[in-house]
């Protein structure tokens, strides 16, 4: 390791003044009312309740995400490219969201050179990868490397020496951007093993972290690299809440390191509800294609999502938790398609069934967004380029993912956000609550 780390000590500047600032805050306007939540909300999964702060990117439910107040067609105009390039390097983003501030070309330069440093991954790792069946789903596989990985914890280590609450964010720095560097290897190794006879192909540490992956994988051409490059970009962050981000603070608010905290928030990204609806969506594209024996018109289409539904299944790649329109991430990959292949047919089965599922899914009531999201789109794009093994594609959001968990993760440790527990009741608790609360308006 260098000597002076800038990253380091940027992020060091910006944070730990501000853990001081929210001190103040708290104390304060600790009793200011945010909101209220109803019964429903308690049992719908608490959607909707402002229940955490997560400091790297807020979603809109109308206008979708803003890293840093920035949204997604601000930064593919705004952040650092690769030569020759349109898209922007995921470096750039993380660095965003670590320090706040757009980088330039020498600090993205500086965040690849440092993860280029730190990508060893230690031979127990492959090992225990390659114990595994090769039929082991490459999630299971991810998880399980991660967790592998965890015996080299500088922050579990040091916690276990003995280490001041001051200096958690230093350790958690240290894991984080070692974390970050390990991933792709490690999600090529599995995607090598599984999908290509185990024939592994080493780091290039010229190349950029995304570009690296690309080559990694076995995709050494230009235009899958650029794929790579906006894939990993933006499908970093949603904010604090989804599935695989909270579980991730969760996980790390007990202090475990960050290996066993994004470990478990890739359990999560895991779900067919969450990330995993990337390869469902390619699944589900697929049967639809040979159902009709080939491409088919807007009418089967139909037929098939009506088909989907009646089966008591969900239509993948639609529907949102919190977004109400069309996700960004869906468009950015759109545009991409648009300007790269557009003859793509299975693009063109996509944009057909952005155009038929919208009003199907409005017309049944329910549902409170008919709109595509950012999983409607990515697997047609990877299968373009010849990666058809969709059972791989979460591990891809997996691999973009830890840049916007982990810098979260990273900002928990220096503010010094507690242990998580909010309450839980029971259904006999909230009978006995309406009721007293009844006799109590009745007077
Ligand atoms: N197809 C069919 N039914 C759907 C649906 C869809 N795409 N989206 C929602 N619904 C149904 C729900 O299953 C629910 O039905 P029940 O009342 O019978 O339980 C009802 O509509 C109301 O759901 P909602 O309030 O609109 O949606 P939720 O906030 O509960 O769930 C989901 C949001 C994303 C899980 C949901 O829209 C869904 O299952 N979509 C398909 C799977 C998917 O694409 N997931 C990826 C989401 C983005 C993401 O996290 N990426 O990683």
């Amino acid at each position: 390791m260098p000597d002076t780390d800038i990253l380091k000590e940027r992020f060091a500047k910006k944070a730990l003044p501000m853990a001081l600032e929210i001190k103040e805050l708290i104390k304060e306007h600790g009793d200011h009312v945010l909101g209220t939540y109803t019964l429903e909300q308690v049992y719908a999964g608490m959607k909707g309740m402002i229940g955490m702060v997560t400091e790297t990117s807020k979603l809109d439910p109308e206008e979708g995400i803003r890293f840093r107040g920035y949204s997604i067609p601000e930064l593919t105009v705004k952040l650092p490219k690769a030569k020759g390039g349109n898209e922007p390097l995921p470096e750039g983003i993380f660095y965003l969201m670590l320090i706040g501030e757009l980088p330039t070309e020498e600090d993205v330069i500086y965040v690849s050179n440092a993860w280029a440093r730190r990508s060893n991954v230690p031979k127990h790792v492959f090992d225990m990868l390659d114990a595994l069946p090769l039929s082991t789903h490459p999630m299971t596989q991810f998880s399980a490397a991660v967790l592998a990985l965890q015996t080299e914890s500088l922050f579990a280590a040091a916690y276990r020496k003995g280490m001041s609450k001051k200096d958690y964010w230093d350790a958690m720095y240290e894991d984080v951007m070692n974390l970050i560097a390990r991933l792709p290897r490690i999600a090529a190794y599995i995607y090598r093993r599984v999908y290509k006879k185990g024939e592994h192909i080493e780091p290039d540490s010229k190349l950029d972290w995304a570009a690296n992956f690309a080559h990694m994988l076995g995709y050494d051409n230009f235009d899958f690299k650029r794929l790579m490059r906006l894939y990993l970009t933006i499908h970093a962050d949603h904010e604090g809440g989804n599935v695989s981000a909270h579980t991730t603070h969760l996980v790390g608010s007990a202090l475990s390191d960050s290996y066993y905290s994004f470990a478990a928030g890739m359990c999560g990204l895991a779900g067919p509800l969450h990330g995993l609806a990337n390869q469902e969506v390619v699944r589900w594209i697929l049967d639809l294609k040979e159902h009709f024996g080939g491409v088919p018109t807007k009418l089967q289409i139909e037929e098939y999502v009506k088909k989907t539904l009646s089966e008591g299944k969900v239509v993948p790649g639609y529907g949102h938790a919190v977004l109400r329109k069309t996700d960004p991430r869906y468009t950015a990959q759109q545009e991409f398609a648009m300007k790269y292949m557009p003859e793509d047919e299975n693009f063109k089965i996509v944009q057909m069934v952005y155009e038929v599922v919208p009003p199907i899914l409005s017309s049944i009531g329910k549902i409170k967004n008919p709109w595509p999201n950012v999983d409607a789109h990515s697997g047609v794009l990877l299968i373009h380029y010849g990666m058809v093994e969709y059972d791989f594609y979460t591990v891809l959001f997996g691999v973009s993912r830890s840049l916007g968990v982990l810098s979260s993760m990273l900002w928990d440790r220096a503010l010094g956000s507690p242990l998580e527990r909010p309450g839980s009741v029971t259904t006999e608790w909230i009978k006995k609550k309406i009721k007293a609360d009844a006799n109590l308006s009745n007077g």
